[in-house]
């Protein structure tokens, strides 16, 4: 068993998200009431080896303070180095249930754009699964063409009780739409990353 998780506003970034520090728009987040973080340090300009390590831990540690797990993106080295609360995956990234006997206990989530894969993944033993992108999102560079609500509502057709976030071009505006269409979060970069107030942002998300 994994320890107890709440998806309902799920906040992801790594540096290059950010136009000003990233630890402060983190602490920030935190202090508005996120209730995930996911470090999801990717691209040209991502920090790399000790820099990035320290970032890692800077962010771990900061989410300990506000009691938030710390999920890393796709690097399983470094989940287990630092002993984060979980990592999540893509389905080209790893195979659950070989990370799953090296860390029992953490938080696994994957990343679903199709029903088929969402099933996959809970008979694979994830966590949660994230669903998207749901909208245009200009931020994975990328992404899958937008799924819509509909995929949602069929996912929660088929697993009524399975922990499900969704991503991709969500904001306050569209936030309510989605969590009516089924799942028990949203989870968004550039929203909050990006916010000139992200406690008002994190607030009506
Ligand atoms: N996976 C699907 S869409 C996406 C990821 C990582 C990017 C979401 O970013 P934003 O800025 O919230 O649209
Ligand atoms: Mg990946």
């Amino acid at each position: 068993m994994c320890m107890s998780f709440d998806l309902n506003k799920y906040f992801i970034m790594g540096t290059m998200n950010c136009e000003r520090n990233a630890l402060h728009v983190l602490e920030e987040a935190l202090q508005a009431g996120i209730t995930m973080f996911q470090l999801r340090e990717k691209g040209v300009n991502a920090l790399r080896g000790e820099p990035y390590a320290q970032f890692a831990r800077q962010c771990q540690s900061l989410c300990k303070t506000y009691n938030v797990p710390f999920i890393v993106n796709d690097d399983v080295e470094l989940a287990l180095q630092l002993n984060a609360d979980g990592i999540h995956v893509g389905q080209d990234d790893l195979n659950i249930e070989n990370f799953r006997r090296r860390a029992a206990n953490k938080i696994i989530g994957v990343s679903v754009h199709t029903l088929e894969q969402l099933k996959q993944a809970v008979e694979n033993g994830a966590d949660y699964a994230g669903i998207g992108p749901i909208y245009k999102t200009t931020t994975k560079e990328d992404a899958k063409p937008p799924a819509g609500v509909a995929l949602l509502k069929e996912a929660r057709l088929h697993y009524p009780h399975f922990p499900i976030v969704a991503i991709g071009g969500i904001t306050p505006m569209n936030s309510s739409i989605v969590r009516q269409a089924g799942a028990n979060g949203v989870a968004v970069i550039s929203a909050i990353s990006l916010s000139k107030n992200v406690t008002a942002t994190v607030g009506m998300l």
